[in-house]
């Protein structure tokens, strides 16, 4: 069973992900939330731009193959999460996914991902910023207020495993926050 806290991240994710808020996903809701996240930062470079897109189209094809239904084409937030807390179908699509969006946020390349390029992604994504700020402080950033992409990615990661609880990704769920 996946931990209270697993439930809690991937539910939030479900909410934000619906971005029309008719309580189902459907392809269109990933291609608005790819197209809203690149834009997010504009100097990145268009491979970086192609490979998220192509991320969160295949984050939306792994649901629907999953799913093994008739093919409606929509998902249930218990489909949802049934599906991303199962590693067996999803960690290669997280995989995938968690480098693609911590790639992105570093356009200059030198392999660290300052706060202004995180921020601007994961608001774009539609966290608040209270948690935003929360999650990279707890990245630990380094000199120059920057997390490296690895650390980012292998939060991403950590976030969708329905084991863990305690971790840097709770903040993003964390009401308190202000
Ligand atoms: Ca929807
Ligand atoms: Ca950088």
């Amino acid at each position: 069973m996946p931990t209270t806290e697993a439930n809690g991240r991937v539910q939030l994710v479900f909410s934000l992900f619906d971005a029309d808020g008719n309580g189902v996903l459907e392809a269109d809701d990933f291609e608005l939330m790819g197209t809203r996240v690149v834009e997010a930062v504009p100097e990145a470079g268009d491979s970086a731009k192609t490979r998220l897109l192509d991320a969160f189209r295949r984050y939306w094809e792994t649901l629907v193959r999953e799913l093994d239904t008739d093919g409606d084409g929509r998902v249930s937030p218990e489909e949802f999460t049934a599906i991303v807390l199962d590693p067996q179908r999803f960690d290669a699509t997280v995989d995938e996914f968690a480098d693609a969006l911590a790639t992105i946020g570093d356009p200059d390349g030198d392999g660290f991902v300052e706060r202004a390029h995180f921020t601007a992604l994961m608001t774009a994504i539609g966290f608040r910023r209270a948690n935003i700020n929360a999650l990279f402080d707890a990245f630990e950033p380094v000199g120059g207020d920057r997390v490296p992409v690895t650390t980012w990615a292998d939060g991403i990661r950590d976030y969708y495993r329905p084991e863990k609880a305690g971790i840097p990704g709770d903040h993003l769920t964390a009401d308190a926050a202000r």
